[in-house]
């Protein structure tokens, strides 16, 4: 057999070492390759389902590229030369709950993190330091290479999201696990699905059964909405978790309403049905926070969007609540985090939250103004979506046909260069829980549309939340990026390519 060192894939390995996203937080080069056969077998735990699956899941994403069907075996004994080996014997603690350890020598491949959720992510960049071509759908001619390497990383940031907004238009669920995969690619763990607003509410609720079959039946600009049943909300919730992404649902509340108004006139204070509403303005709908009945919504709500999820957070708005009464505005929202609290769920709110007593368990997101701070002064926890830098929804230049301008343009340029850690003027550093790049949905009405205002922004959040500070720049970004228009091409992703980025054939 042949393994003499070729210097051409030697150069090649080296690079796509470089063009990590999000870049690891310690890498070292030993110059060589390790070459992927048709028959390297993948080794995992005896014993470990998840481990298992992990393998399972490495072998099927190497499959259609390679044409290998690669074995996933329990290790045992002494294992052959050529392996790869997926781990958590001997893994170190101190690469916490998502952190991995790899290492790459001419004729082993081995990847060790603590927790499954390392693995996964350890497997996202294996993916990236073979050729763009292992992306492809179909059979390609190779070779199949790596780097030699030892790589040491963990994420900065827990909570590395992104916003789907499903309410001001709907969106599938064959589309929303698409996502998943691209927030899984780049090792991204939450996806946050605003549910409800006023042009849409999008979620099955068995208790008022009309929200969805009334409410769900519009969407801006008049069109037919959608709605996920409770099983569908599930497959999205399982699959997502099958990539280590925990679903967080939004019901917005008070405000932001019109779709439940609509639905129920028990609902509003006049006794009467609202009027659907198909366009894009904000601020002007309440619930009626007068009546008891709007208690008891709230809580059958919260209590079947909690029974449904399987993590602690529930999103409960809290934004632009013009139309609805300040100290009451306060009341309901201390009600619902109080109650939300007792059925052991956390509640998350848009800063505007932190107007009420919030409890330390409440996390605030921070949008458009300082209340974030008052909200980590109450010992809240805050994640960060700053609306001038992360808000996708913006466009990215005069040239952009979607989106919106409020907040200003935000080129690719603009979306990387800023750190969680001084965007807030006097925000206390160990109250930043992550960062999350909202995508509102008033001028997107299809799944390319929302790839085009994601992607590549997408991109450099989720470096934002996992690289360290240190290891960031916009100029070796940029390149980095450019390596990476291949791959997105591959994966069948509409992205911008912006002209601030050198893009790759
Ligand atoms: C503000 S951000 C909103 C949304 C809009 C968005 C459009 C936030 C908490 N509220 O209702 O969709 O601007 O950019």
């Amino acid at each position: 057999m042949k393994t003499s060192f070729d210097p051409t894939q030697a150069a090649q390995a080296l690079s796509n070492l470089q063009n990590i996203i999000p870049a690891p937080a310690e890498v070292h080069s030993s110059g060589g390759i390790f070459k992927l056969a048709d028959h390297t077998p993948i080794y995992v735990d005896p014993g470990s389902a998840e481990g298992k699956i992990i393998g399972m899941y490495l072998a099927d994403h190497l499959k259609p590229a390679t044409g290998y069907a690669l074995p996933v075996l329990p290790a045992a004994g002494t294992l052959p030369p050529g392996r790869i080996t997926l781990t958590a014997a001997g893994a170190d603690l101190g690469l916490g709950a998502e952190g991995y350890e790899l290492v790459i020598t001419t004729d082993s491949l081995t990847l060790r993190a603590p927790h499954a959720a390392g693995l996964f992510h350890g497997v996202q960049t294996i993916r990236q330091l073979f050729p763009a071509g292992i992306e492809s759908p179909a059979v390609q001619s190779g070779p199949w290479f790596l780097p030699t390497l030892t790589i040491r990383d963990y994420p900065r940031y827990e909570w590395r999201g992104m916003m789907l907004d499903v309410a001001r238009h709907f969106f599938a669920v064959a589309d929303v696990e698409k996502l998943i995969d691209l927030l899984a690619y780049y090792k991204m763990d939450r996806l946050h699905l605003h549910l409800t607003d006023d042009q849409g509410w999008r979620i099955e609720i068995k208790s008022w059964p009309d929200l969805a079959r009334i409410g769900g039946a519009t969407e801006v600009g008049g069109g037919p909405g959608g709605y996920y049943t409770q099983e569908d909300y599930k497959e999205i919730v399982a699959y997502a978790q099958s990539r280590y992404i925990m679903v967080v649902p939004e019901i917005d509340m008070p405000g932001h309403v019109n779709a439940a108004l609509a639905s129920y006139p028990e609902l509003n204070c006049s006794g009467v049905a609202a009027e659907p509403h198909t366009g894009i303005d904000v601020g002007f709908s309440s619930l009626c926070l007068d009546k008891e009945i709007t208690y008891q919504f709230a809580d059958d709500v919260l209590g079947e969007i909690s029974a449904l999820t399987p993590g602690p957070y529930i999103h409960i708005g809290g934004d632009e609540a013009a139309a609805s009464k300040p100290d009451q505005y306060i009341g309901f929202i201390q009600r619902v985090q109080a109650s939300l609290r007792s059925s052991g769920k956390q509640a998350v709110g848009w800063e505007e939250i932190a107007k009420a007593k919030l409890l330390t368990t409440t996390i605030a997101q921070h949008w458009n103004s300082d209340l974030a701070l008052q909200a980590a002064d109450q010992g809240a926890e805050v994640i960060f979506s700053p609306a001038d830098r992360a808000y996708m929804d913006m466009k990215y230049d005069e040239s952009t046909q979607l989106g919106l301008i409020w907040a200003g343009y935000i080129n690719v340029n603009r979306g990387y260069t800023w750190d969680p850690a001084t965007n807030l003027n006097g925000f206390p550093i160990n109250h930043i829980l992550g960062v999350e790049a909202p995508l509102w949905s008033e001028t997107l009405q299809t799944l390319q549309d929302v790839e085009y205002m994601a992607f590549p922004r997408l991109i450099g959040y989720a470096e934002i939340g996992w690289s360290q500070q240190t290891v960031r720049d916009w100029n070796g970004y940029r390149d980095r990026l450019a390596a990476h228009g291949p791959r997105l091409t591959l994966m069948n992703v509409n992205f911008f390519h912006s002209p601030e980025v050198p893009w790759k054939e």
